[in-house]
């Protein structure tokens, strides 16, 4: 297993799909996603490869994905020095080159068929795929405390200063056409649990319109997140992300739509949107069946 550093794709063929899993001592929940996820992407319609980005784990949760067997999809193994799951999922998002990326988490408590329709809405022009636990049509079994729960509300209110519309902006599963989330990425700074609300916002500047899609998530046991130590940091996060935001708005040349914009339901229906070109198309190739 080679190990990948920032800006390198490594040598595997061109695929159309890479899927950025962030991992921080996930020893124990990583085999078990691992395998729902290659098994998952291998019955894609489209090749996809899986990047697993570990920083400063101090469990196996390297050795894990460096002794990952090859088949059925690739799975590479990205080191980031930078602490936090934004940084990881930064640098991830960074290290593709697909025309599709995304990231979900390692514990996969999202259920992993909603891929089916990102890969739908992304073939169609939908650039932004976000899962929402506040879908009308999602099924959430949650067992958060009353404690987290308030938190939770009080960062979503937050988190809508900054995401008008956003019903659910910590959904660990968002797919993107990818030079606009690279495009996004490169303008990110948030490194913390609240890297997501920066994401969609920059998304949402660089010209996209974000489409919200249900999920069934389920709660899984051994979360890294921790209330006392995480909530405090992530409300000072969303502050960092509304005044960066607001600072890069300022500057010149930095063509945006407002910030304000309705996100699209799914059931909306599909609309295409035309990727503006951020980047030169990477080469790719279809899944060969
Ligand atoms: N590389 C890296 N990954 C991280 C870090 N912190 C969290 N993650 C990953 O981010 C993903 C989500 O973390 P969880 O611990 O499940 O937390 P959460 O999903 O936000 O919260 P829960 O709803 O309690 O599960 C997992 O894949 C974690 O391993 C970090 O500092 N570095
Ligand atoms: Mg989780």
């Amino acid at each position: 297993m080679r190990h990948l550093q920032p800006g390198d794709q490594g040598n595997g063929p061109p695929v159309l799909l890479e899927i950025v899993v962030p991992a921080y001592n996930e020893a124990g929940r990583l085999p078990a996603g691992l395998s729902l996820l290659t098994t998952k992407a291998a019955a894609l319609p489209v090749s996809t490869s899986i990047l697993v980005v570990d920083n400063a784990s101090t469990d196996n949760t390297s050795d894990i994905v460096r002794n990952w067997p090859r088949e059925p999809v690739p799975v590479r193994l990205l080191h980031c020095a930078r602490r936090g799951k934004g940084a990881a999922v930064r640098a991830g998002l960074l290290a593709t080159r697909a025309p599709f990326i995304g990231f979900c988490d390692a514990d996969m408590a999202t259920d992993l068929c909603a891929l089916d329709l990102v890969i739908s809405l992304l073939a169609t022009g939908h650039r932004a795929i976000i899962g929402s636990r506040a879908h009308r049509w999602s099924v959430v079994e949650a067992r958060h405390s009353a404690f987290r729960t308030a938190g939770a509300a009080v960062f979503r209110r937050l988190a809508r200063t900054i995401v008008a519309d956003a019903t659910d902006t910590q959904c660990g599963f968002k797919f993107f056409s990818g030079p606009l989330a690279r495009a996004a990425a490169t303008r990110m700074r948030a490194a913390g649990f609240a890297f997501d609300v920066e994401l969609v916002a920059r998304c949402i500047q660089l010209g996209a319109r974000v489409t919200e899609i249900p999920v069934a998530w389920r709660d899984v046991p051994g979360s890294t997140f921790r209330v006392q130590r995480h909530g405090a940091s992530a409300l000072r996060e969303i502050a960092s992300i509304w005044l960066n935001l607001k600072l890069s708005d300022r500057q010149p040349g930095g063509g945006h739509v407002p910030l304000q914009i309705p996100l699209a339901w799914a059931s909306d229906g599909i609309q295409v949107a035309l990727d503006p070109v951020l980047e030169p198309a990477p080469m790719a190739t279809a899944r060969q069946s």
